[in-house]
């Protein structure tokens, strides 16, 4: 009878064997091979109650390497979470099963984050450590928990590894461990036929501690990990493991990866293990140790609860923990904007938008800010914002550097940990290098708020590699991220409201480098932009056309329209601030935006892609279908007609 911790460590590789074999698809190489190290830290390190896998101060664990997910669904299922059971993992990947075939953030509990594609994971990590280290700042002692994430070769050859990796070991995120799956194995083969850099070095060179050790010694492993909780600086532990370790011939194979084990395999792995139970039983032996291991951490949860009941900051700390706002959150940007109803000032949105930060974020004590390296720009620094930083985590703006993508995947994992609510600013030009998180945010349903500023050929003399021509509707294609294109001073701060208040959905701010007049010089009494879109201006003669825009092609539409109604043509304007609300508004209130007029033209900066939703087929569009040009920004809009009279003439071409 193999030793108890080898016992429990093949109770992982069963459940892995069995359920990828009756899925008939699915990874067993990655959860065999780490079987071993994830039982260590499980059953010794990891701050973990399965009753409460929620329990706000537990230890964050991450699988980054996502498709070794029944490894993960194993450790819930044997430390006992309850909605992780048998049958779910009899049901593997199937259709309403809580064991998806990646770990999916707010499906199972126990997952605490959505992975799959490589490297976001770790990325996501950084994120979580960094939300740990500033509300550890703020609550003192209710807070001290770390960051543990098992990612492999294909993770660490991701380009968003290096953007994680730099920015924790800057940040001398020292509560956050990488344990490297070193099994020297992809999908296509061994490692090395694309990759033979030092990961040690590499780490080290970053900031961060690093050790190697057999990733099948379980001594040494536990000894590893307890180095890495004393260490100043991230920790990585390359663990030399072995793929499919335990399926007897084929153990360490090149193609282990995804190899499908025939039934004698799994029978001689079995038999090979000590392992003679029936598919999908855990003899009670193995069980046993196991829940005790997955009710370690009752004792430790219990007294810190008790410790939270006593805290004077108690109230503060379930607040923000649940992601409420202050009561009073908004009660000074409403009052920014009676005021710019009332001066209707000039300004680029991207300005009105950190006018609007100024006021929310003394406000809200949970927003964190910051910039990938383009704070003046993106107008996302508030005044007075302490930097969060080594020895001041509880500052509130990060300087994220040049790094959009491990910027947000970090505000991912800043969100999923809970107890803040970040905002971050690039170019929206720049939204294709954090894409890959902004999805991924947009699946898990998370409250993130991109600030996109820059967002059209209003940039002007930077140029095409600078102007974003298609990246407001790709953007708009994504499922749950709202999108928002504020037109003017009272729209941004109405948007930002929204966007703060938005607890399952991530947003993106697309806001202007050129000046804008005020457009909303009515006072409304209510938040418009919540409509999605709105008749902005309703027509002086009898409605005949209907111009709809967004952003800085509002004021264009406004003009047009008074060029229309000079002639005698009735033209009303819509503002279409964020289409996504708009979608989920009334069909009869979508119906009288709309509208019935003879004509419908949209103008934006951007390409057409997706305005029939608003003009049909039949509608004229203004706007760009091909790249920008450096030049400045009112020569480029002449240039690429994006004018009054292009709109006004092109509504008359069509009446
Ligand atoms: C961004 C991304 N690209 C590609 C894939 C497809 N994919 C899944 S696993 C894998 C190879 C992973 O190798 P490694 O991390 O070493 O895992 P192991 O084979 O050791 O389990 C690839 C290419 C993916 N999931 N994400
Ligand atoms: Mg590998």
């Amino acid at each position: 009878m193999p030793a108890p911790l080898q016992m429990m460590a093949n109770a992982i590789r069963a459940l892995s064997m069995d359920a990828v074999h009756r899925a008939k698809s699915g990874h067993q190489g990655m959860p065999l091979g780490m079987a071993d190290v994830a039982t260590v830290l499980f059953t010794k390190f990891l701050k973990y109650d399965a009753a409460r896998p929620d329990w706000a101060d537990r230890d964050r664990f991450v699988l980054s390497a996502g498709h070794g997910s029944m490894l993960l669904y194993s450790l819930l299922h044997l430390t006992g979470v309850k909605a992780v059971t048998m049958a779910q993992i009899e049901n593997f990947r199937q259709l309403g099963s809580n064991t998806p075939g990646h770990p999916e953030y707010g499906h199972t509990p126990g997952v605490e984050t959505t992975t799959g594609p490589l490297g976001q994971g770790l990325a996501t990590a950084v994120g979580m450590a960094m939300a740990e280290a500033h509300l550890a700042a703020r609550f003192g002692p209710l807070v001290d928990h770390r960051t543990w994430v098992i990612a492999g070769d294909g993770c660490l050859m991701e380009g968003v590894s290096h953007e994680a990796i730099s920015l924790a070991g800057r940040l001398k995120l020292n509560k956050l461990t990488v344990l490297f799956d070193n099994n020297d194995v992809t999908i296509d083969g061994v490692a090395t036929i694309s990759e033979t850099g030092d990961q040690l070095a590499r780490f080290k060179a970053a900031g961060w501690a690093v050790k190697a050790v057999d990733g099948h010694d379980y001594a040494k492993i536990a000894a590893a990990m307890r180095w890495a909780t004393k260490q100043n600086r991230p920790t990585m532990i390359a663990c030399k493991t072995i793929i499919l370790k335990g399926a007897g011939p084929m153990e360490g194979d090149p193609h282990g990866h995804g190899y499908s084990l025939f039934d004698k395999e799994i029978a001689d792995a079995r038999v090979a293990m000590g392992w003679s139970a029936p598919p999908f039983v855990v003899p009670d032996e193995v069980l046993k140790p196991w829940r005790a291991a997955g009710r370690r951490g009752a004792r430790v949860r219990k007294a810190w609860e008790a410790a939270l009941a006593a805290a004077p900051a108690r109230a503060e700390f379930e607040r923000a923990m649940a992601g409420d706002l202050p009561a009073d959150a908004f009660k000074t940007i409403d009052a920014l904007i009676a005021k710019v109803e009332a001066e209707k000032p000039a300004l680029a949105t991207r300005q009105h938008s950190g006018a609007a930060l100024e006021q929310l974020v003394p406000a809200i004590p949970e927003m964190i800010g910051g910039s990938a390296d383009l704070t003046g720009s993106n107008n996302t620094i508030v005044k007075g914002t302490g930097t969060f930083d080594v020895g001041t985590y509880g500052g509130r703006y990060v300087h994220y550097g040049v790094r959009e993508f491990g910027m947000a995947a970090a505000m991912n994992g800043m969100a999923v940990h809970g107890g803040v609510i970040p905002y971050s600013g690039t170019f929206l030009v720049f939204s294709d290098y954090s894409r890959p998180a902004i999805r991924l945010g947009a699946l898990m349903g998370v409250r993130v708020i991109h600030v996109m500023t820059h967002d059209s050929i209003g940039v002007g003399e930077d140029g095409p590699t600078h102007q974003p021509v298609e990246h407001v509707a790709s953007l708009r294609a994504i499922p749950n991220l709202n999108v928002y294109r504020p037109a003017d001073g009272v729209e941004a701060a109405e948007c930002w409201k929204l966007a703060v208040d938005s607890k399952t959905t991530p947003s993106v701010m697309a806001l202007s480098r050129q000046k804008v007049p005020a457009v909303r010089t009515a006072v409304a009494g209510e938040n418009l932009s919540a409509r999605g879109a709105y008749q902005l201006a309703a027509a002086g003669h009898p409605a005949q056309v209907t111009i709809f825009a967004s952003g800085t092609e509002v004021s264009v539409a406004m003009a047009a329209r008074d060029l229309l109604e000079a002639q005698g043509i009735g033209a009303r304007v819509v503002s279409t601030p964020c289409w996504e609300l708009f979608d989920q508004q009334p069909t009869d209130y979508q119906a009288q935006v709309i509208g019935e007029t003879e004509v419908r033209v949209a103008v934006e900066a951007g390409v057409r892609q997706g305005w029939d939703r608003f003009i049909g087929e039949n509608g004229a569009f203004v706007g760009m279908s091909t790249f920008g040009a450096s030049a400045p920004a009112d020569v480029l809009y002449k240039h690429f007609g994006i004018t009054a009279e292009a709109v006004a003439a092109a509504a008359k071409a069509k009446l």
